[in-house]
């Protein structure tokens, strides 16, 4: 491990050399605020101090907690290219080991290949009356992940809705087609602060791993520096000493209380404590939504606390029908809205439209890298449906 102090007039400056020396993996192990020596001392402000680690085994576990939160399902996805008729059924792999399990294999594969070829056909018949202009945009939404089932709703309304003199018209037919997609995906609901209320109280949820505490950390950066609002922090990820620390240093960094909770007891009492705060964000543990146990305890919190949002947070990272499970569960104890982390990592954006579609609820934030606090933004639906528009998806 190396350790190194960065000393700056600032905590962005001393971050920005931190980074550039040590790299953006690098982990801050404490940060404090420092005065020059000499009898004119009190002339100057006082300066921030940052000692930054690198290690290269941290590194490795950063980048485990980036994978898909499952791999298995991420391989059985029809479009992925681990995807083949043969290990679509694993376990028709296991019967394999004896000659008519062999025979069952094929048939599994045969099963599979008429089914393939059954989803062409409806397909085919779906777009059969469909102008060529809208259907090549079908072909763009496909490659970039949007699901069939959608995709043709899509261009099925466009058609419907394209004039008959229009229909050779590509700028037309693009138009529409952006037009058509941000009906999808219209709702767009960020935090917002009601001037008369005080301790607005903001719970954030989700797998491990997918961006909760860097987000907070993020909107708490910004609402307190940008828009002077007073935030408070309480944590209730007590799990990992490391994930108590991570957001105790954003809050030493960003200059604002933070209390960590070790049960729903104690919670109320740091509630209590923040009420004159405009806005109080909860960090919860990231744990699994498919352990009873983990949603168990969650759900003790939440009430609790009775917050008045709980936000989801989901990486797109994660596959479409994963990220509709995991809403699925977490929503057992309740969501407000969505967050969409880790856009920078995955020109997926066709998960973001597929999830929405199927969930309805409203999207708060996109988040689109580590940087605390400019990396995260609230969704223009113009330029994601432009992204869903475009060969290769990226922006
Ligand atoms: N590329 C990328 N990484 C992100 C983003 N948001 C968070 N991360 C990283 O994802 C990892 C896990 O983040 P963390 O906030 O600890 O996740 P949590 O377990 O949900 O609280 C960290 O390395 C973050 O820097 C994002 O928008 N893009
Ligand atoms: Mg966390």
């Amino acid at each position: 491990m190396i350790i190194k102090k960065f000393i700056a007039k600032d905590f962005k400056g001393a971050l920005k050399q931190a980074k550039k020396e040590m790299g953006s993996d690098a982990i801050i192990l404490h940060t404090s605020k420092v005065r020059r020596g000499g009898i004119f001392s009190f002339l100057f402000s006082p300066q921030v101090e940052i000692t930054v680690a690198v290690d290269e085994s941290l590194q490795v576990n950063s980048d485990r907690l980036r994978k898909p939160v499952s791999p298995t399902a991420a391989a059985a996805e029809p479009n992925s290219p681990a995807f083949s008729p043969q290990n679509a059924n694993p376990g028709a792999k296991a019967i394999a080991q004896s000659a008519p399990g062999e025979l069952l294999q094929e048939l599994q594969t045969m099963k599979n290949l008429i089914n393939d070829v059954k989803v062409k056909f409806y397909e085919v018949e779906q777009i059969k009356g469909i102008s060529g202009e809208v259907q090549a945009f079908y072909e763009t939404l496909i490659n970039n992940q949007v699901e069939k089932e959608l995709a043709l709703k899509i261009i099925n309304r466009v058609e419907s809705r394209l004039p008959k003199d229009s229909k050779g018209d590509e700028l037309w037919v693009r138009d529409l087609c952006l037009h058509t997609i941000q009906e999808y995906i219209d709702d767009i609901k960020p935090i917002e602060l009601q001037r008369d209320k005080k301790g607005a109280l903001v719970f954030m949820v989700g797998p491990t791993g997918v961006g909760k505490t860097t987000t907070i950390a993020k909107l708490a950066a910004n609402m307190s520096f940008l828009e002077g609002k007073e935030v408070a922090l309480i944590t209730l990820d007590t799990y990992r000493v490391s994930a108590a620390q991570q957001l105790r240093t954003f809050a030493d960094i960003i200059g604002i209380p933070i209390s960590v909770v070790f049960n729903p007891q104690d919670l109320g009492e740091a509630i209590k404590q923040y009420q004159k705060k405009d806005i109080i964000f909860v960090d919860t543990a990231g744990r699994s939504p498919y352990k009873d146990e983990h949603m168990g305890e969650l759900q003790d919190f939440i009430e609790a606390a009775n917050p008045d949002e709980t936000i989801l947070v989901l990486s797109v990272t994660t596959d479409s029908r994963d990220l509709i499970n995991i809403y699925q569960q977490f929503n057992l104890i309740g969501v407000d809205k969505i967050i969409f982390t880790k856009l920078d990592e995955s020109c997926n954006y066709g998960r973001i439209l597929n999830t929405i579609y199927h969930i309805r609820k409203p999207i708060a934030y996109l988040t689109t890298g580590q940087n605390v606090p400019d990396d995260i933004e609230v969704p223009d639906t113009l330029e994601l449906a432009r992204t869903l528009l475009r060969e290769g998806g990226a922006i």
